[in-house]
């Protein structure tokens, strides 16, 4: 058993490394490698080891469970919860790093699980994870009140927090659909640009909108310390860097039948003049 939780502890050790954003997986792997026993990675080992299987096979499924686990104690932990100080002998992942970071330390983990145990489509977890919509959360967190956000700061954040889910939902149903690679590249860079163009879309909203409401020329967005692309592009900068999303996105589709890509090709039109 103590052999397996080595097996383990060195899986987990590698399974996330100290990637950007570096505080998100840092607080993932202070807590999952803060020393528990290891009691249900070591099961699921020595199941598969029972019915005769090597237990390498079910290796990335033991990581999986004490990742859940881990996270479960992260969220268990946290004020609102049972509001503890102390886990494994040590500050609890809030107590380090803060309410926030925890909450998405313990996302972060969650989705990284499923990411490790799906074989087709780890595409999911992943885009949910610390190298996708916790990602962005925690970049934009820390973004607040920076008055020298730049265009490619915003472009990652929303990136991560919009742009990856819309890619994952495309290139998994493409995948699940038999889609060649050349394909599923193809399918991933239409969905980069329709996430992308969501998030101008919103931001251009934002500002015309309020405009409207407020039946002034600026909208609240302009005035607000919020970093958005109407105010590092202006209105008609990011009106221009729309109508180009459209194209590129629609661009990608020129490979496929016409008629099976017409609701996709609809739907980046769709998303550039939606009015909410
Ligand atoms: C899973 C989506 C999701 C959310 C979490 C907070 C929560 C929902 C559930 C609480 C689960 C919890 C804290 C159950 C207690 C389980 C338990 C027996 C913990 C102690 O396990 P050990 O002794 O701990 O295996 P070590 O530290 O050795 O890993």
């Amino acid at each position: 058993m103590l052999t397996k939780a080595d097996r383990v502890n060195a899986a987990l050790d590698q399974s996330i490394p100290l990637a950007h954003p570096i505080k998100i997986h840092e607080a993932m792997r202070y807590s999952l490698l803060a020393g528990g026993k290891r009691v249900r990675p070591v099961l699921c080992l020595a199941a598969c080891e029972m019915v005769g299987g090597d237990e390498s096979l079910a290796l990335p499924m033991a990581c999986a469970t004490e990742m859940i686990h881990t996270m479960s104690l992260i969220h268990d932990d946290l004020p609102c919860m049972d509001n503890d100080d102390l886990r494994r002998g040590l500050p609890t992942n809030h107590k380090k790093y803060g309410e926030d970071t925890a909450i998405l330390a313990g996302d972060a983990l969650l989705s990284f699980s499923f990411e490790h145990v799906a074989v087709r489509t780890p595409e999911l977890g992943s885009a949910v994870g610390s190298a996708g919509l916790v990602a962005g959360q925690i970049v934009d967190i820390a973004s607040e009140g920076d008055e020298d956000v730049t265009l490619e700061d915003l472009e990652y954040i929303h990136i991560h927090k919009t742009a990856r889910l819309l890619e994952a939902a495309v290139v998994c149903g493409a995948i699940l659909g038999g889609a060649d690679d050349e394909s599923v590249e193809r399918a991933r860079r239409y969905s980069r640009c329709v996430g992308l163009l969501f998030q101008v879309v919103d931001d251009i909203l934002d500002v015309t909108k309020s405009s409207e409401e407020l039946g002034k020329t600026a909208g609240k967005d302009l005035a607000s310390d919020k970093a958005t692309y109407p105010k590092l592009l202006g209105l008609e900068g990011a009106r221009r860097f729309a109508a180009e999303l459209v194209d590129r996105a629609n661009g990608e589709l020129a490979g496929f039948d016409p008629a099976k890509a017409a609701p996709l090709y609809h739907f980046a039109n769709y998303i550039a003049t939606r009015q909410n």
